[in-house]
């Protein structure tokens, strides 16, 4: 973005994203002030001392202070309805995300992953990909690596691979990327956007600003994304089932076909990315790495280097015949009925947290089919037992330690204890990490007690 008018810049939010804009102004000699609405006490160490040295307002957002600003910059996670966003846009302030302050400074090729599900794992396998062909990729964005820190070291990579989510296009402005992936559209963050066409056009933020030489992968086999596949100008490349994709899956098997960049057949086979999920994600990181110019034998060298990330259908054990599974980043509607499908009829399911206010109606057959038994926990155990109450037996258990204990006791042999809350995790835990790392010690517990009563029972 062009910053030669702008004076004064206030960042609302000081977190990562937040931080980092505050050294993106600095750097280029923008004064800039902050307001956030943590009291001054609740801030510490690195937030704290860059508090110190500049212009600040704690405990809220005021409008004396936010207007003097000549452009606002809120951190992802702030809501646009806040009252001073309205009173700035009554002003005429401009209001920039930090895609748009971004935008037109990146001296190498961007990647840009979005999508409900498979974000962070289609953005880290990209990274993989990448540095096992050469590149030098700087991996972030909503991933948890602010995408304005990449600006300060730009000599150090020769791509960036960004994670981007629906409040980060949201406010994209300018914002292009050389390649944007879109991988699909199912319900999420409608407590911030408000409605589902509101989420789908801020996702297609992604696209407004690509021109003919770039490049749009599409989940093809979601009706949803591809319904707005006629809204993008750059030229089109899909992944899915079926000979019309230019990546297709076949069995365990990923065929590219991409005309003018490159072809072949990727085996996944003694990968981690096997898993009906996994396919697509890889089918859509290699049309990636393939339209960026990679080498066909270096992207295979890379699928088999590629760790899963954790809290994503992670197999934590097996006792006794039984699966533990821990998929805690399945936030949402979407990613829960994937979670379901990938497991086999016999699933004990741990669900729940603070809603999001996606619909689970869709889910109720899928449940009949998959779950014996529902273990709901949180904010919205109510509602789900509400939902699913007639179509599996539900039971409301408190806390995730008693989730835990209640699905070893139920499961039989053959069947899997599968943690997909299908919602946020901030009612009872820190992050979806926290939860996943709390479902995990409390199925280590039961592996310890398992060991102890059978070393007893043989000595
Ligand atoms: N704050 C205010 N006023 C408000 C709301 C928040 O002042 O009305 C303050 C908070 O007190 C805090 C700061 O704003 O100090 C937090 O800002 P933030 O929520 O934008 O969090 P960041 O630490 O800047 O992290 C953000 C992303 N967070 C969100 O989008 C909520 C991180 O994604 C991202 O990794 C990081 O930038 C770096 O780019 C996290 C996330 O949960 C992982 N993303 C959502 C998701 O994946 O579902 C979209
Ligand atoms: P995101 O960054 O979009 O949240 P993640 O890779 O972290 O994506 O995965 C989030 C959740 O979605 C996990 O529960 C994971 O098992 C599931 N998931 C991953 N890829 C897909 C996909 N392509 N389609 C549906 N669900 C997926």
């Amino acid at each position: 973005m062009e910053l030669a008018g702008i004076q004064k810049a206030v960042v609302i939010g000081l977190g990562m994203s937040g931080m980092a804009a505050v050294r993106f102004f600095r750097d280029r000699g923008v004064e800039v002030a902050v307001s956030e609405y943590r009291p001054l006490a609740a801030l510490a160490g690195e937030e704290r001392a860059m508090l110190r040295e500049l212009a600040h307002e704690t405990g809220g957002h005021s409008e004396q202070f936010v207007l003097q600003g000549d452009c606002i910059v809120p951190s992802p996670g702030v809501p646009l309805d806040l009252p001073v966003l309205a009173a700035a846009r009554r002003t005429g302030i401009p209001i920039v995300g930090e895609l748009a302050l971004a935008a037109g400074m990146f001296s190498v090729p961007v990647i840009g992953v979005t999508g409900s599900n498979g974000k962070t794992t289609v953005t880290s396998l990209i990274g993989t990909l990448l540095r096992s062909c050469g590149f030098r990729p700087f991996v972030g964005g909503n991933i948890g690596n602010p995408l304005l820190s990449a600006l300060t070291r730009m000599d150090e990579y020769d791509v960036l691979v960004l994670e981007l989510s629906s409040f980060q296009l949201d406010l994209a402005g300018e914002f292009r990327p050389d390649i944007g992936l879109l991988l699909n559209l199912t319900p999420d963050h409608l407590d911030r956007h408000g409605s589902m066409e509101a989420y789908v056009r801020a996702k297609m933020g992604m696209f407004n600003h690509q021109e003919m030489h770039d490049c749009a992968i599409l989940g093809g086999d979601d009706p949803l994304v591809m319904e707005q596949a006629g809204d993008i100008r750059a030229p089109v490349a899909t992944f899915g089932q079926g000979d019309r994709h230019q990546a297709r899956i076949v069995g365990d098997e990923i065929r590219v076909d991409l005309p003018g960049r490159g072809h072949g057949w990727f085996s996944l086979s003694g990968t981690g990315l096997a898993s009906p999920v996994n396919r697509l994600n890889a089918a859509a990181a290699i049309l990636a790495v393939i339209s960026l110019g990679a080498q066909e034998r270096c992207v295979a060298d890379g699928l088999q280097a590629f760790v899963p990330v954790e809290h994503r259908m992670t197999r934590v054990a097996e006792i006794q015949g039984v699966a533990f599974i821990n998929d805690s980043k399945a936030t949402n509607v979407g990613a829960l009925a994937a979670a379901l499908k990938s497991c086999p009829p016999g699933v004990i399911l741990i669900a729940g947290g603070r809603d999001k206010q996606g619909d689970f109606s869709g889910l109720r057959q899928l449940v009949r089919e998959r779950v014996t038994h529902m273990l709901c926990i949180g904010e919205a155990a109510t509602m789900l037992e509400e939902v699913f109450g007639g179509w599996t037996r539900v039971e409301k258990v408190g806390d995730m330690q008693r989730a835990v204990t209640r699905g070893a006791a139920l499961a039989e042999p053959g069947q899997t204890v599968l943690l997909a809350p299908g919602c946020a995790s901030f009612d009872m835990f820190a992050d979806y990490k926290q939860r996943g790392r709390v479902f995990t010690a409390a199925v280590h517990a039961l592996m310890d007690m398992e060991n102890t009563e059978y070393t007893e029972k043989s000595n």
